[in-house]
């Protein structure tokens, strides 16, 4: 913890029982963590499954927090969320109940075991950038670029906004 507010990136996944309320719960529970605060959300975003085909469409957003947590301490609460809504085991890029990936830390790169930061693969994933410019349209991406050219390198066709969490 410090003094300092940082504005951060969480990207939120979800492919198992009922994706859409998994993810919707989840921004809820962002907001209740120690020193940080939930300040915006994008819509739900349906997308095909990233890896092995035979697993449900995902339900994708993204969340944008105000913390004076450490990039660690903040990683330890997220792990903490995901704990508490997976009721499956995991397999290597199968279908998780939920997923909550640190996409950004302020202007921060970070690289430890870990944690990376810019994520390593988010600027090549429509599912991440679209509800990301939803929420952050003038964002840098430290060592990539401006968050509207890449958007422009990924191909959009699969990704279907679903609406938002009081849609129902
Ligand atoms: N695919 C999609 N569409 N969305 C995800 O959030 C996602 N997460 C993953 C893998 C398994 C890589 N595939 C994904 O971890």
């Amino acid at each position: 913890m410090s003094d300092l507010i940082t504005v951060v990136y969480v990207g939120l996944g979800s492919n198992l029982d009922n994706p859409a309320r998994q993810v919707c719960r989840a921004f809820e529970e962002l907001d209740t963590l120690p020193h940080t605060r939930l300040s915006a959300h994008s819509s739900l975003y349906g997308s095909p499954p990233l890896g092995p085909a035979d697993q449900p469409d995902y339900v994708n957003a993204v969340a944008q927090l105000q913390s004076s947590l450490a990039p660690l301490d903040l990683l330890d609460g997220l792990q903490a969320i995901e704990a508490a809504h997976a009721r499956v085991r995991r397999q290597h890029w199968g279908p998780r109940t939920l997923d909550l990936d640190i996409l950004l830390f302020g202007d921060r790169t970070i690289s430890s075991e870990r944690l990376q930061v810019p994520h390593a693969h988010m600027h090549a994933r429509a599912f991440v950038l679209v509800p990301l410019a939803e929420i952050a349209q003038n964002l840098d991406i430290p060592g990539v670029g401006p968050l509207v050219a890449v958007l422009q390198t990924v191909n959009t066709d699969d990704l279907q906004r679903l609406g938002t969490c009081t849609d129902g």
